[in-house]
């Protein structure tokens, strides 16, 4: 990203947005041909850290945008595209460290302990954090929407823990000020996750409530959905995330159109169906970067040419 910024100045500007529990920068690119009143489309990765294919992905986009703008020139001339490749940096370098399969952030909860009454010490519960308790919250329950509702847990033991409190992490709590500083602007907000091939959208909090506006979501994505499969013929399916996977609340795209209300929210599950999962080939990597951007900038040229 550092090299992208110093060689393509005029167009790419590196922005951290904040920093990781363990201290590590939340990078992302800002693309912009100029002018301060553009329509926007944000894109992040990995959220979830054992999903590489995610910051895979979205990395190879950045490549297409920036290096083959000449392609798509429209898109960069109409559009400021806000990239952000590795949303949960500790997640993502433990997976590569110690655990190929952690999903979560590195943050500790705070932990209640059950103390016995005294007379000079006179508290029964306190919460400190302490150093053998279980870690991370799952990024993608801990948002400021429908918060711990369904699909999550209060234990800082379980994959879907929810976190303290909305925002306890400082990687959602960063991208959500971010967010929310460009929200008129931004027009679609996509999290690319994996696996499952699938195209969802809003809401996952319910399976029985869709959007008042969920069939023109529909429609502008089944338009990606074919862009995406005409590359080489991978299918995906598409509908709301409560019907195709199952009921989770306080996920970011919910929070992206209940909260920012940034109209078109999606979250991409990317390949495969499960026969690798989270252990996709890196032979894998180009083909699913080329199918994804073709799908994106599908959806990307109608905001272009003025879809609002
Ligand atoms: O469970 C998730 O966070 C996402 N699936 S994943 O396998 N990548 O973990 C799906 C999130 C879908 N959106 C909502 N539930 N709102
Ligand atoms: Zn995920």
């Amino acid at each position: 990203m550092d090299y992208l910024a110093h060689t393509y100045k005029e167009i790419c500007e590196t922005v951290v947005i904040g920093t990781s529990t363990e201290g590590r920068p939340l990078k992302l690119m800002k693309i912009s041909t100029g002018g301060e009143t553009k329509p926007a489309i944000w894109i992040d990765g990995g959220l979830h850290g054992r999903e590489w294919i995610s910051p895979a992905t979205v990395t190879y986009i950045l490549l297409q945008l920036v290096e083959f703008r000449e392609k798509h020139a429209n898109l960069l001339e109409k559009l400021d595209w806000y990239i952000l490749p590795v949303a949960n940096p500790d997640g993502y370098e433990y997976s590569h460290v110690h655990d190929r399969l952690w999903r979560k952030t590195r943050s500790r909860a705070l932990h209640t302990k059950k103390r016995r009454p005294s007379p000079s010490f006179g508290l029964w519960n306190t919460k400190s954090r302490t150093k053998d308790q279980c870690v991370g919250t799952d990024a993608n329950r801990n948002w400021d929407f429908h918060w711990k509702e369904v699909g999550s847990s209060s234990n800082p033991c379980h994959e879907n823990f929810a976190g303290d409190k909305p925002f306890s992490e400082p990687e959602t709590a960063a991208i959500a000020d971010f967010i929310m500083k460009h929200s008129r602007r931004i027009k679609m907000f996509l999290s690319l996750h994996s696996y499952s091939q699938m195209w969802l959208i809003p809401w996952g909090y319910s399976e029985n409530e869709k959007p008042k506006d969920y069939y023109d979501m529909y429609i502008l994505a089944e338009k990606g959905v074919k862009a995406l499969k005409s590359v080489k013929g991978t299918d995906y399916l598409l509908g709301t995330a409560a019907e195709l996977m199952y009921i989770s609340s306080g996920a970011s795209d919910d929070w992206a159109k209940g909260v920012a209300g940034i109209k078109y929210a999606y979250t991409i599950e990317l390949p495969d169906t499960g026969a690798h999962g989270f252990i996709l080939p890196a032979s894998r990597i180009e083909s699913t970067g080329q199918e994804t951007w073709e799908g994106i900038k599908e959806l990307a040229q109608h905001f272009a040419d003025g879809l609002s």
